[in-house]
């Protein structure tokens, strides 16, 4: 029986986010490896640790863990066959004209405002790493969810540390 009132501890959710991301094939040094890319040029003197520091900053919102959770296990769930002919086939395909998949990490993208979104229309166009791979594994594998999960993760932590930087952003430091 579900207790409705039961209150799930974020800590029980952040790790839950974590380990299907692992069981998924994606490491935090992954995504890193695009949010770098992406900040390299604007933060003198970036590096991968403080990379890996931001993403897990994002990562501690429940509402990213919310999405990525969710996300994942529709990507699962999908490939075990669990839903209608119809539906199975546009997730397993990543049908382009789907659209929920990038719904679901609006509230990822939005965490840290406009810049988030800028920067994740960019890692949307371009697949850069592991995005690239997860998108290469479509027709074996679902990952129709959880390639803009990674995306949205990576645009966030970028604009976390370009928001750390206003001297370098000015034009977005209006940003909370
Ligand atoms: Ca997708």
């Amino acid at each position: 029986m579900v207790d409705k009132h039961k209150i799930i501890k974020d800590s029980v959710l952040q790790q839950k986010a974590y380990d299907l991301l692992e069981l998924r094939g994606v490491k935090i040094e992954d995504i890193a490896d695009i949010v770098f890319d992406l900040q390299k040029d604007y933060v003198p003197g970036l590096d991968k640790y403080e990379c890996i520091e931001n993403i897990q900053a994002v990562i501690r919102k429940r509402e990213v863990q919310n999405a990525i959770i969710t996300g994942i296990e529709i990507d699962m769930a999908a490939e075990q066959g669990v839903f209608s002919p119809e539906l199975t086939d546009l997730l397993m395909r990543d049908e382009g004209l789907y659209g929920i998949d990038e719904i679901n990490v609006l509230s990822i993208v939005n965490v840290y405002g406009s810049i988030g979104l800028t920067n994740f229309g960019y890692v949307d166009k371009l697949k850069p790493g592991i995005i690239g791979e997860l998108n290469d594994k479509k027709g074996t594998s679902c990952n129709t969810f959880i390639d803009d999960i990674v995306g949205a993760i990576a645009a966030a932590a970028a604009s976390r540390i370009a928001h750390a930087q206003p001297a370098k952003n000015l034009d977005h430091s209006y940003l909370d």
